[in-house]
């Protein structure tokens, strides 16, 4: 299998700026002509090579001229001696109904849809699968009028009409150059929810929504979120929408979450539909940020597009960081800001401590597919993020400006997008663009003295990145790091030299010392408010001091912060056989917290989550994986028992009232819902579960108490979750949240029960959200079953890979993750995951997806 590097990138030696397709709908044997207008780059005489796989070539045509002079491999089609400019024709044929790797055009639930980033499209016809060949299209869509009424594909509907034996067709235009990876058509027979947007400058766009028969009572949030992302494009960045018409289509078999495809976005259905009943207030949360993502997409990433696929965080690590921002804007910057922060340190500094780490821009790719990684997505954002920390509001926005004005229309690099916010900063960026090529998770360590005699305090931040997997040798980060110092009573200190400026340092060091003199006691530094660089922070504090930081600091992230440094110190106590380590005077300062932020129910609702344990394994090393499940289990159980009292307020107080989806009402449902789940660890906390599941008229209620119920007595929880399954067994995307549930559990008959439900009715291995809810949940969320030291868990999901990579790699190798971080696991797990691992190198005919991740993970 081959290895693509960046640094041998070339450009095209042919370019395609026409592309006429006609496409005939049959379930097996779809026919794709496509009339495509070739010419030649630059001067040389070499063949055209066009990218193609799984096709059935049926006929070439050279300026209307058959021809036999090529040469077919099960990846491409060379041409030699061709003219410098010529049309070409090419008639291939396709199996929709057969494609279970839902890439390309596949034929799922009755609806025709396709799925072409990063390379899908060579599955539909032969071309230049590359995004730096930017084309127009015209596409004719030929299907039976009845089992498709709906015929759809990028662009503006240009003609339409009725053919033989009850089919019909409609052609569509796209006038905006795009790659093909962009491309979308859509056949199937939906209900449509339409409405209107008028852009500022006055252009009318017609959106439709196209979802599932019966299903349209749960489109109009999508539509309403839609209308938002359109309006804050306009007031953030000035970006208007420019075609007449933008489209969604829902799905029930995707692979990711939605495509951003030029006017024709497809989604994964749990991304659009939603209701109070159906969906939880995070459901709707995801629903509002991922259409606003593939929106934002229609200018960073469909205007100005990426030259190659090493770029792809041109693209998404700016798009993340615009619904980031708007997502903060509709909601709170500070529940968004730790949810971006939990994604971080649970599941990217994951991969940068595994086999797999890679760069933002990553060097070398097996497997693109591979590579739509929280790196490439939520670290390039974090990269962004800290652009704009850097530069301010304004400089930021003057800088997009400008890389729109430079490259719209064009397929660039990340380095085009770095030098285009150089031109408006006086800041150097040529330290910062390491960020780009350097993987890792840089650590940030916090050293202080206090003298008490000269009455002077120094801090010393000092910075390393460990090395990883792809990159021995690591140089110092440029790095904004917001700091401050206070006492314990909450006094706010200055450093001699005013190196901290508006609160922020810049850390383009291996350390930097800070001086404060005249104080009159040892000080508290606090550092990296609002999580201001994506770094690891060793600070070392006793328990009073993050108290005080909980207090006092003027960064709500930070105060959030500290306590979780608390709780992880705790549980290692606990982990340590110390449990008396945490203190009475540690048990009244975590009470007071609950006292006095009873009325702050986003605060509080965040801070008391416990750590996760993911989250704790990567601030050590070679877990004990039983050890540290058991310590964080004894340290919940003494947090519920020792706060009783205070949650049992907060809990009581608490009055949502009917649902509603506002800040405020979900914000108190959070709150209650957080506190529910300690409860549900006492014996007193069963009722309120009971209480709360009957009586709730919302989904986020419902789930609430049966995550709570997991807690407690397992006659109980297996007696809600029928009741659940009996209500919602006719809505698959319901019934993944059940799946999950199961998944989860902690019982001893885990892989049995896994097993018993692979053969529930709803549920089917060639449906990636059934998947991903079962055996993904069961991968990545239930440590204790598939951490089980015995390696069963591992072999469990190793025997599901096996079977699922035949048909659908992409997702099989997206289930392999957990797999494939052994390093950070006790050696007696290690070698029970390496021998999986084994067993799946070892098998016939793998994947490419598996093998990248596979390979790599045992060189
Ligand atoms: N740009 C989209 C990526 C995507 C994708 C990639 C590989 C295979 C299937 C896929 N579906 C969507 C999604 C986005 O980031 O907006
Ligand atoms: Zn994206």
């Amino acid at each position: 299998i081959k290895t693509k590097r960046r640094a041998d990138y070339m450009p095209p030696a042919f370019t395609i700026s026409d592309v006429k397709m006609d496409v005939v709908l049959h379930p097996t044997a779809a026919r794709i002509t496509s009339y495509l207008t070739v010419k030649r780059l630059g001067n040389h005489h070499e063949k055209l090579i066009l990218d193609g796989e799984k096709l059935v070539l049926n006929s070439v045509k050279i300026d209307g001229k058959i021809t036999q002079d090529y040469e077919q491999t099960d990846s491409s089609l060379s041409i030699p001696n061709v003219p410098n400019s010529f049309q070409l024709e090419v008639i291939t044929t396709i199996d929709p109904e057969n494609n279970k790797a839902l890439e390309g055009l596949y034929l799922s639930s009755g609806v025709y849809c396709t799925q072409c980033e990063a390379e899908g499209f060579r599955r539909i016809t032969y071309f230049l699968d590359r995004p730096d060949v930017l084309a127009t299209y015209e596409v004719t869509l030929h299907g039976n009028k009845n089992k498709y009424p709906t015929l759809l594909a990028n662009g503006n509907p240009i003609a339409r009409g009725e053919g033989d034996n009850g089919s019909h067709w409609v052609t569509w235009q796209d006038p905006h150059p795009k790659p093909c990876y962009l491309f979308a058509m859509v056949a199937g027979d939906f209900d449509v929810l339409t409405d209107e947007y008028t852009t500022t400058s006055g252009r009318k766009v017609a959106l439709e929504l196209y979802v599932d028969k019966g299903k349209k009572a749960r489109g109009p949030f999508a539509l309403e979120s839609l209308k938002r992302a359109m309006k804050w494009d306009e007031d953030t960045y000035g970006l208007e929408y420019d075609l007449d018409i933008y489209m969604i289509v829902a799905v029930d078999f995707f692979n990711m979450g939605a495509m951003e495809n030029k006017g024709l976005n497809i989604f994964n259905s749990k991304f659009v539909l939603a209701d109070q009943n159906s969906a939880t207030d995070e459901d709707f949360f995801n629903v509002e940020s991922v259409i606003a993502h593939e929106y934002f997409h229609n200018w960073t990433g469909n205007r100005v597009t990426c030259r190659d696929w090493f770029q792809l965080s041109l693209k998404e690590g700016l798009t993340v960081f615009r619904d980031q921002q708007f997502s903060a804007d509709m909601t709170s910057p500070l529940s968004n800001r730790i949810k971006h922060v939990r994604v971080m340190r649970e599941h990217q500094f994951a991969e940068d401590a595994s086999a797999m780490s890679h760069p933002i821009r990553p060097d070398e790719v097996m497997e693109m597919n591979n590579f739509y990684t929280v790196t490439v997505y939520d670290k390039g954002a974090e990269v962004i993020r800290m652009l704009h920390t850097l530069l301010g509001k304004k400089k930021f926005r003057k800088g997009m400006d400008e890389y729109f004005r430079r490259h719209d229309g064009q397929a660039v690099t990340c380095d085009d997008f770095v030098a285009a916010m150089q031109s408006v900063t006086e800041l150097d960026l040529s330290h910062f663009a390491l960020w780009y090529s350097q993987s890792g998770t840089p650590l940030i360590t916090v050293s202080h003295q206090y003298d008490e005699t000269a009455k002077r305090m120094s801090v010393t931040l000092s910075q390393h990145t460990p090395k990883t997997a792809d990159q021995s040798v690591k140089r110092p980060l440029f790095m904004p790091v917001a700091f401050d110092c206070i006492d314990s009573k909450g006094n706010h200190y200055q450093d001699d030299e005013q190196r901290v400026k508006n609160n922020m340092l810049l850390l383009n060091e291996p350390s930097v010392t800070l001086q404060f003199s005249d104080v009159t006691s040892a000080l508290i530094p606090v550092v990296l408010g609002n999580f201001s660089a994506p770094a690891k922070v060793k600070n070392p504090l006793p328990s009073e001091d993050l108290l005080a930081i909980f207090r006092f600091a003027r960064d709500a992230f930070n105060r959030w912060d500290a306590l979780q440094q608390l709780y992880d110190w705790c549980i290692e106590q606990y982990a340590l056989g110390k449990p008396e380590a945490v203190t009475a005077s540690i048990w009244d300062g975590l009470k007071e917290v609950v006292e006095r932020e009873a009325q702050n129910h986003e605060l509080l609702g965040e801070c008391l989550v416990i750590p996760s344990f993911e989250t704790l394994c990567q601030s050590r090393s070679l877990v004990d994986v039983e050890q540290l499940r058991q310590a964080r289990r004894a340290f919940c159980q003494d947090f519920a028992q020792e706060l009783a009292t205070p949650l049992l307020t907060v809990y009581k107080n608490i009055h949502t009232g009917d649902y509603e989806y506002t800040l405020e009402a979900v914000n108190a449902r959070r709150c209650r819902n957080v506190v529910l789940n300690h409860l549900a660890r006492l014996p007193q906390g069963q009722e309120l579960v009971c209480k709360q599941f009957n009586s709730s008229d919302n989904m986020t209620d419902t789930m609430g108490a049966l995550k709570a119920a997991q807690h407690g007595d397992k006659e109980q929880f297996e007696k809600l979750l029928a009741s659940f399954e009996q209500q919602w067994r006719e809505e698959p995307l319901v019934l993944d949240k059940w799946f999950a549930l199961h998944a989860t559990q902690e019982r001893d008959d885990i892989l049995s029960h896994i097993t018993l439900l692979r053969e529930h009715p709803q549920f089917s291995i060639g449906n990636p959200n059934r998947v991903r809810a079962l055996i993904g949940s069961f991968a990545f969320y239930n440590t204790a079953g598939f951490h089980a030291i015995d390696g069963s868990g591992y072999k469990f999901v190793t025997d599901y890979l096996l079977m699922l990579d035949k048909t659908n790699p992409q997702v099989a190798a997206r289930i392999v993750t957990p797999l494939t971080q052994w390093q950070n696991y006790a050696p007696v797990y290690q070698e029970k995951m390496k021998v999986q691992l084994g067993r799946l190198l070892n098998e016939k005919g793998l994947s490419r997806d598996l093998f990248e991740k596979v390979s790599k993970s045992l060189a």
